[in-house]
């Protein structure tokens, strides 16, 4: 299928390596698509769910130990170790080959090995970039012909002598203790295995598209973000579009999916989404930022997702797509989570594999969950109801405003503005989120994540932030930039701003900002709206005393991150930027003022 000599070379040494018995190549054909799901189904790996209800979807199960990115086993391998931060796993290049290799010695004996050649962006287009993956796992094969373009058109466009990001990955043994994530920006290689699950396998994710695309968007002087894109059209047919970089599971789908509420619909206020996970940005020649959606589809956090939270993305859902760790309604042959907003199903099995119903609970009295927290649906964009006409655009959309946001209970109010760029950069780094269940660990847990990219950025995070005040300087006409926090509660815990759709409510004051056309109150953090300017027109229990209290900047609160600002960028080393230092010595003269 290709004369590349690099790409045929890679694979032979990669068949030899791991002893697979034979190679397959993905030519992106839907007949050979059929027949891996067909042979999938036939190895009990995944279910056909109902044809009339569901048409093309399956249902999956992963290992219970393969649940969520795995943080704590993921790398970035370089030849000096003062390029990668403590954030980050580091191992020494030949080491960590040295290491690998071992694992992977034999990991394909009695297997397929597919190779499957995918584009980061539209096919062809100049801002895309082309991947290999190496997979003997079907499920990967098919997730990946969901989320990234993939076959013969990828290998076209390669060419003879192209440059692609080699990725290699076995689920091996599933075992958890030779579970690695391993990035090698200085080499575009990528090794996994162990695992099975999301973004620790589907390597044109996270592992290319943001760990190793930050690494090149340093060098070659652009930016791969872990952001949602948006568009919001005004009745009159102009579209502002924005980008939101939110943690793991703190609503970048939602967001990106978002429907107007109905005082906005009946105005004429409609919303097309371009990309819910991951932008790569660019200086346009117009002086904007713009901003390409690399994926292909949409890899979703289930729960929640309900006709009423989150209608498109439920919609996205209803073919072709691929459900893994949620509820099998065994009667009806569909799926099940928690917050679908329809009754629980009565003959169902869990994701563990379990028969399940609502009512068990756990040793200690606990309900058992029939989804897990990070279960997820794989969908085709092109099932998106409001997905951007633009979404195909080479060059992408151009940027009015760039969104930082976080889940903090408390502290960061609803939304304030920075000041100006390199404000705005120090905003961003000095997010903090509480944990979800995206990754494996502790949920619930504070802790810093710069520009929500914490988990993803392939170099060091220093240097990383140079780069974003770097670009400052590139951009004659730069975005402005935000943070927004839809999760602050009251004292019983609960959330005081409604959220989701009426989330526009806040961007609609963002656009308002960037066009001149609202006034702010200046305060130690940043711009913060007069709270009369969120439009609550036709929200119940929410008054202007409320947006007031979503609005406070506790000055107490603000000097304890201040502090907590400044062991961070400690631990992160000498190579965080001295204008860094100097914008959080402004934040503190501000709060003691
Ligand atoms: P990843 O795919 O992990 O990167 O997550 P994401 O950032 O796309 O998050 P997603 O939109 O899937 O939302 C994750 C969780 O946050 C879901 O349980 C949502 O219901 C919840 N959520 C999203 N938006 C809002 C909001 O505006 N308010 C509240 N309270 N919850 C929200
Ligand atoms: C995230 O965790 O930010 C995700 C899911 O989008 S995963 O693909 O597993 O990284
Ligand atoms: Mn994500």
């Amino acid at each position: 299928m290709t004369n590349n000599k690099n790409l045929l070379a890679f694979v032979e040494e990669y068949k030899a390596l791991c002893k697979a018995d034979n190679v397959v190549w993905i030519d992106g054909s839907e007949e050979q698509l059929e027949a891996l799901r067909a042979q999938a189904v036939a190895n009990g790996d995944i279910v056909k769910l109902n044809e009339e209800l569901l048409p093309g979807c399956y249902i999956a199960r992963s290992n219970p130990n393969d649940v969520a990115r795995v943080e704590g086993r993921t790398f970035i391998c370089s030849k000096n170790k003062d390029d990668v931060t403590p954030i980050n796993n580091w191992m020494e290049t030949s080491e960590a080959y040295k290491l690998l290799n071992a694992i992977y010695d034999g990991c394909m004996k009695g297997r397929t090995m597919y190779v499957v050649p995918y584009s980061m962006g539209p096919v062809g287009s100049k801002f895309s970039k082309v991947g290999i993956e190496l997979t003997d796992s079907i499920y990967v094969v098919l997730n990946m012909a969901i989320m990234t373009r993939v076959g013969k058109a990828v290998l076209d466009v390669l060419g003879e002598d192209g440059e692609f990001i080699k990725g290699i990955h076995s689920y091996a043994e599933l075992d958890a203790e030779k579970r690695y994530i391993a990035h090698f920006p200085e080499d575009n290689v990528i090794m996994s295995i162990n695992s099975n699950y999301g973004g620790n396998v589907l390597l044109g994710k996270k592992c290319f598209a943001l760990r190793i695309a930050s690494w090149l968007g340093k060098n070659e002087g652009w930016m791969a973000e872990h952001m949602l894109i948006l568009g919001i059209e005004k009745p009159n047919g102009e579209i502002n579009y924005v980008t939101g970089a939110f943690p793991s599971a703190c609503g970048k789908t939602n967001l990106a999916m978002l429907i107007p509420p109905k005082q906005y619909l009946d105005k004429g206020y409609k919303t097309w989404c371009v990309g819910d996970d991951i932008a790569w940005i660019r200086v346009g020649e117009d002086g904007r930022l713009w901003a390409i959606n690399p994926e292909n589809g949409f890899f979703g956090v289930a729960p929640g997702t309900s006709m009423k939270s989150n209608p498109n993305a439920l919609l996205s859902t209803k073919k072709n797509t691929i459900f893994t760790n949620v509820v099998h309604d065994l009667d009806t042959n569909t799926v099940w989570w928690e917050g679908m907003g329809t009754p629980a199903p009565k003959n169902a099995i869990d994701w563990k594999g379990n028969k399940w119903d609502e009512s068990m609970v756990d040793a200690d009295g606990k309900k058992i969950k029939g989804a897990h927290p990070n279960s997820r649906f794989t969908a085709p964009t092109a099932n998106c109801p409001c997905l951007s006409s633009e979404f195909e655009a080479p060059n992408g959309v151009p940027l009015t405003a760039i969104i930082f946001g976080g889940r903090r209970a408390k502290t960061a109010p609803l939304v304030y503005q920075a000041k100006d760029w390199n404000n705005g950069v120090f905003v961003g780094s000095i997010m903090a989120s509480e944990t979800t269940a995206a990754a494996v660990g502790a949920v619930g847990v504070v802790r810093r994540d710069p520009m929500a990219m914490r988990p993803f950025i392939g170099y060091n995070c220093g240097d990383y932030f140079n780069h974003w005040l770097e670009m400052g300087k590139k951009i004659p006409n730069k975005p402005l930039i935000f943070n927004v926090n839809w999760f602050r509660t009251d004292d019983e815990g609960h959330f005081i701003w409604p959220g989701f759709g009426d989330n526009l409510r806040v961007l609609d004051w963002i656009i308002s900002r960037c066009e001149g056309k609202v006034d702010a109150r200046e305060t130690a953090i940043g711009y913060v709206p007069y709270a009369e300017d969120i439009n609550i027109d036709g929200l119940e229990d929410i008054t202007v005393d409320t947006i007031e209290e979503l609005l406070t900047v506790d000055k107490e609160m603000w000097l304890k991150e201040a502090d907590g600002i400044e062991e961070f960028y400690k631990e992160l080393g000498d190579r965080v930027p001295e204008e860094l230092y100097n914008q959080l010595a402004t934040l503190k003269a501000n709060l003691n003022k």
